[in-house]
């Protein structure tokens, strides 16, 4: 274990540029980005959920990222561009989807509807319903509309919207390596990507759901669904909405655990890309063969009555065709 105490437990945030000169970073590759230096730090936690363990180091590369997530107002300005038509806004295809009902089989997304009182935590259909018409522009439904939502992260994007936008803007998805490294905005170890206590003085530092899940939305941090970007306060990088609001897209296929602690400095891995394609698989349905990709920071219906996931360590498998009124992204660019 000798080799591993040259790591530091808490790294202090490093300001933009510390290791590179501004004339060598040269400039943002996109508006509203920010460069993230790269280091070593403790990825995942041992005190949360099994899918977190275990804490292992790694190192990751300096890289710039979208200070916000993407907005509806970014993802229309690339649909204007490219005509692109998301993953949610396709019928899909029968022999896809074997066994699945006729009526299912038309353009449509998953909507978090309220129950109007205590519902069986364990069945996830008592809040989300595959609602017929709903896409980016309905985010409720065929009947609502994005009026007033311009600056609220786009929501209904399948994995592959998110891969078309960021190629469209010439950026990329982050590793959930990168991204946790970002969130956690140098607090290397603290539970939250601001310190160690959930609420600071009683302070709601993202969107999060208060109340009993899923029927008692109290919306006492200011947003019962989502909130314009930028809402809450930034992490030490200057990153805003990394957690809550909504789940981001990462490029990894996800791994039901983190690989082991190396215990020799050499052997701490450098820029990790998740687990292979092949066994991100949901191993209780093994009859469909969708992968899935990791999501990270939890989101505005994360709650300690229900999940407490609005945490950098907190991950979640998310179906590549699958998308929801409570995913998002946001990109990166590599050096
Ligand atoms: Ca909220
Ligand atoms: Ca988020
Ligand atoms: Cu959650």
């Amino acid at each position: 274990m000798a080799d591993i105490t040259m790591f530091s437990s808490r790294t202090k945030p490093r300001q933009p540029g510390s290791d590179s000169t501004s004339s060598e970073l040269g400039k943002p590759p996109g508006q509203d980005m920010v460069w993230i230096p790269g280091g070593t730090f403790k990825m995942g936690s041992d005190q949360h959920y099994v899918e977190e363990r275990p804490v292992h180091h790694v190192t990751v590369d300096g890289f710039w990222v979208d200070r916000y997530p993407v907005t509806n107002e970014q993802f229309a300005r690339f649909v204007a561009e490219t005509g692109h038509v998301t993953f949610a806004e396709i019928a899909p295809k029968a022999e896809d989807y074997p066994g699945a009902l006729p009526e299912m089989l038309h353009p449509g997304s998953l909507v978090f509807v309220q129950p109007p009182g205590p519902v069986d935590l364990r069945n996830i259909g008592n809040w989300w319903r595959f609602v017929l018409g709903a896409d980016w522009r309905h985010p409720y439904g065929p009947d609502s509309s994005l009026q007033g939502l311009d600056k609220h992260p786009v929501v209904h994007i399948a994995y592959a919207d998110a891969l078309a936008y960021a190629k469209w803007a010439g950026k990329l998805l982050p590793t959930e390596a990168e991204w946790e490294f970002a969130a956690r905005g140098g607090l290397d170890g603290a539970p939250y990507a601001w310190g160690d206590e959930f609420t600071p003085g009683g302070k709601f530092m993202a969107n999060t759901w208060q109340g009993r899940f899923p029927w008692e939305n109290l919306g006492e941090d200011g947003f019962e669904r989502t909130s314009p970007v930028g809402s809450f306060p930034p992490n030490g990088y200057g990153l805003y909405d990394m957690i809550g609001n909504t789940w981001e897209w990462t490029s990894d296929w996800y791994t039901p655990r983190h690989p082991d602690e190396q215990t020799k400095a050499c052997c701490v891995p450098l820029n990790p890309r998740g687990g292979r394609k092949e066994d991100s698989y949901d191993p209780v349905t093994p009859q469909f063969k969708i992968p899935r990709k990791v999501l990270k920071g939890g989101s505005h219906l994360c709650g300690p009555t229900y999940c407490r996931r609005y945490r950098p360590a907190a991950r979640f498998p998310e179906p590549v065709d699958t998308s929801t009124s409570h995913v998002g992204f946001r990109c990166i660019v590599r050096k």
